[in-house]
């Protein structure tokens, strides 16, 4: 059993495992912590793909998507589903991935780091994602995971991780009947800002608020900067920098290295680029002040998305900040400014993400031994159900999950139908939303027959946001109701259910939710947030089900009823199907084995090559003494022949010829140096001897 969290940034990746020794960010295979699979090179299969976590989830005639086209180094394409792809060259031939594809290669890389570090496979983990992240993108992210072979016990949003890192070893939070101790968490990477409000306890926490600005972060910074030199370039030199495709991107990869060398110097810095364009040489100069002026429209949108909570100075302990652009001194300065408090830096700006989603991983694993820690977390958008009325013609809808509702949570609905009805789900605030399309999912209550005396069935819906924050209709069932008379033997009260007189009278369409029985709910679910925030799934299921078998009242006619469960269609927007999801997780696998073939095939050239620069070497130093001239210039000769065929004929080979080449090499160097061997050997041996007696 793995433990292991997964930071998927916009431009770097980090992975956290859990060890002996507690939570470990590890390095990948260029020593570094931070994986650049998201950025300069996905994979060996993959080319140059880079920023692409926010095509999840939408389709390919979004806006946003049109608007980013011309600005990628790579080309999209429309899948047959109508959502995003990304074209790439692989093995030498243009092919089109789906983002979930994507994805899950850099999952797969990602994943291939954790187990180089753990020494064993690694499949549940736990993965983050933008606390703005909908449904959708949600979705796609949880089928990339499954694609890479992963078991993805939680999407995490990335303040969440962030809160779980800094709460799970405090010592000193308050008992959990004090006042929760308020703490801000803010991150900001290349892409996103996320902010977040969160109340800690002893052995809890809770997501009270969420802030966003999707659209916010590190780049929009470098692109700031890319436009003054364009134009600074353009008066100076008279180039077109736009024009041309590999300068812009080197522009921007010497943009954002000035952007972080201004966060540590306030004095003038230069910008040199060679043989920038036209074989011309560019160079610039600029700093902090010039640097903040130029930023100030972004600057604003920092503060902006912050006015959403209603704090008092007072009841913040702490502001919390993480993510590489909060390092940009103007930044710090706008939120500090903001809550009117200095700002912490306790936690690792770049790893927290990762290993809050490790903490996270461990906690859900029953392999491994953590502190409890319960972790309640919000509804990013409001979420609401609408549907036909059964009785009157028209739509009525009702708004099921407020936004900052808690979640994971469950709901019951109840309706009075007569057949299969459809319900629905979609964001209620399309404004808030970084999407055209608001919708969320169809889903269709199957099966749904009258009673027996001809009335409408009462039908109760489970809805719920899960622990990966997907909504669903997650299970419904019909009240089958057989009146018995008076003074028939007891009922068990599981079986026992007595319909308020009014909803009989008003037949088959009420009020569709039972009103009442939702308020009562609402109490009810506050009240025992209190006191047991809901954990996972499990539990906040068995506590819905406790809510709906209501005991029997006295006096009513007694009313025997039979649940059946009733068969749902989900059909969520932009739903990987099925038989699409199982075909690329076969691919990956093909994939994968491919990659694998590729690395022995590479080592195996690479072995060639080795022992030609080796044998030259030694043929001519150490192994001199034990070959006779004419063997020597023989083998020289083949050395020599090979390494040109290496380069030539030899470049793109099967593994075998490689295999093949070295076995030639070393059917002649071999006796070379098990002469050599020989002598050295003897000589130490007659040592060892000499010891013993
Ligand atoms: P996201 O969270 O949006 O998905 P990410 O997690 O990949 O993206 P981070 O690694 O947190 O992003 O941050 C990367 C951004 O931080 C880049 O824009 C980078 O230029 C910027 N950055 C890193 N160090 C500094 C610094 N010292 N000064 C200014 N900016 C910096
Ligand atoms: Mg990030
Ligand atoms: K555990």
């Amino acid at each position: 059993m793995s433990v292991v969290g997964f930071d998927v940034g916009f431009l770097n990746c980090y992975v956290a495992v859990a060890r002996a020794g507690g939570i470990e960010t590890v390095a990948n295979e260029y020593s570094d912590r931070c994986t650049p699979g998201a950025t300069r090179q996905l994979t060996t299969r993959v080319n140059t793909v880079q920023g692409f976590k926010r095509f999840h989830g939408r389709a390919f005639s979004d806006p946003y998507i049109q608007s980013l086209k011309s600005s990628l180094v790579y080309d999209l394409a429309q899948m047959p589903s109508g959502t995003t792809g990304i074209k790439v060259m692989y093995m030498e031939e243009e092919k089109v991935f789906s983002i979930e594809q994507v994805t899950a290669m850099l999952l797969t890389k990602m994943k291939e780091t954790a187990e180089h570090a753990l020494k064993k496979p690694v499949a549940d983990c736990v993965v983050s994602v933008p606390c703005y992240y909908t449904d959708a993108e949600r979705r796609s992210v949880v089928d990339a995971a499954q694609i890479a072979g992963l078991n993805c016990l939680r999407l995490m949003n990335e303040t969440t991780a962030v809160a779980l890192a800094y709460g799970i070893y405090k010592q000193d939070l308050p008992a959990p009947e004090e006042k929760p101790r308020i703490v801000v968490f803010v991150d900001i990477g290349h892409s996103g800002y996320q902010t977040s409000v969160c109340a800690f306890n002893k052995g809890k926490l809770k997501i009270l608020a969420t802030a966003c600005d999707p659209e916010l972060g590190g780049k929009d910074f470098d692109e700031m900067l890319v436009r003054h030199f364009c134009e600074e370039f353009g008066k100076k030199y008279k180039l077109d920098v736009k024009t041309k495709p590999r300068a812009l991107v080197r522009l921007y990869q010497e943009c954002e290295k000035l952007k972080k060398l201004m966060s540590a110097n306030s004095s003038d810095l230069p910008l040199n680029i060679e043989c920038f364009m036209n074989d011309i040489d560019v160079s610039g100069k600029l700093n902090r002040g010039q640097f903040e002026e130029m930023c100030a429209d972004v600057l604003a949108r920092v503060e902006a998305p912050l006015f959403a909570y209603k704090l008092k100075k007072e009841d913040i302990y702490a502001v919390e900040i993480v993510g590489g652009a909060s390092r940009i001194p103007s930044v710090k300065e706008r939120i500090s400014k903001f809550f009117g408090k200095e700002l912490s830096t306790t936690l690792n700006a770049d790893e927290a993400v990762a290993r809050g989603c490790a903490l996270q991983c461990a906690i859900l694993s029953p392999a491994f031994k953590v502190r409890e820690f319960s972790i309640t977390d919000a509804v990013a958008y409001p979420i609401s159900l609408k549907w036909n009325s059964a009785a009157e013609e028209g739509l009525s809808d009702c708004e099921v999950f407020p936004k900052n509702h808690a979640a994971p949570f469950s709901k019951v609905l109840t309706f009075y139908r007569r057949e299969p009805f459809s319900l629905e789900a979609y964001y209620n605030t399309p404004k808030e939303l970084p999407y055209p399309d608001p919708t969320i999912g169809q889903f269709v209550i199957q099966k749904v027959v009258p009673q027996a005396s001809g009335e409408s069935s009462k039908v109760k819906v489970k809805v719920r946001v899960n622990i990966h924050g997907i909504f669903s209709v997650s299970s419904a069932s019909l009240v089958e109701v057989q009146k018995t008379e008076e003074g028939e033997e007891p009922m068990d009260t599981e079986q026992q259910a007595t319909p308020e007189k009014e909803e009989e009278k008003e037949g088959n369409m009420q009020t569709d939710q039972d009103e009442t029985k939702a308020q009562g709910d609402g109490q009810k679910e506050t009240e025992e947030e209190k006191t047991t925030p809901p954990e996972n799934e499990e539990m906040e299921d068995s506590k819905t089900e406790k809510k709906s078998d209501q005991p029997p009242q006295a006096k009513k006619p007694k009313v025997k009823t039979k649940v059946l469960e009733l068969p749902i269609e989900n059909s969520p927007q932009w739903e990987l199907a099925i038989d699409m999801l199982n075909l690329f997780v076969e691919n990956e696998g093909k994939m994968i084995m491919q990659d694998k073939l590729e690395k022995e095939r590479n080592d195996a050239k690479n072995y060639v090559e080795e022992y030609v620069y080796d044998m030259r070497d030694k043929l001519h130093g150490r192994l001199e003494k034990f070959v006779s001239e004419a063997d020597r210039d023989i083998l020289s000769l083949q050395l020599e022949d090979t390494e040109n065929w290496l380069y030539e004929d030899g470049e793109d080979q099967p593994k075998q010829q490689y295999i093949d080449k070295l076995a030639v090499l070393k059917k002649l160097g071999q006796p070379i140096q098990e002469r050599y061997m020989e002598s050295e050997e003897r000589p130490r041996a007659f040592d060892d001897m000499g010891k013993q007696i």
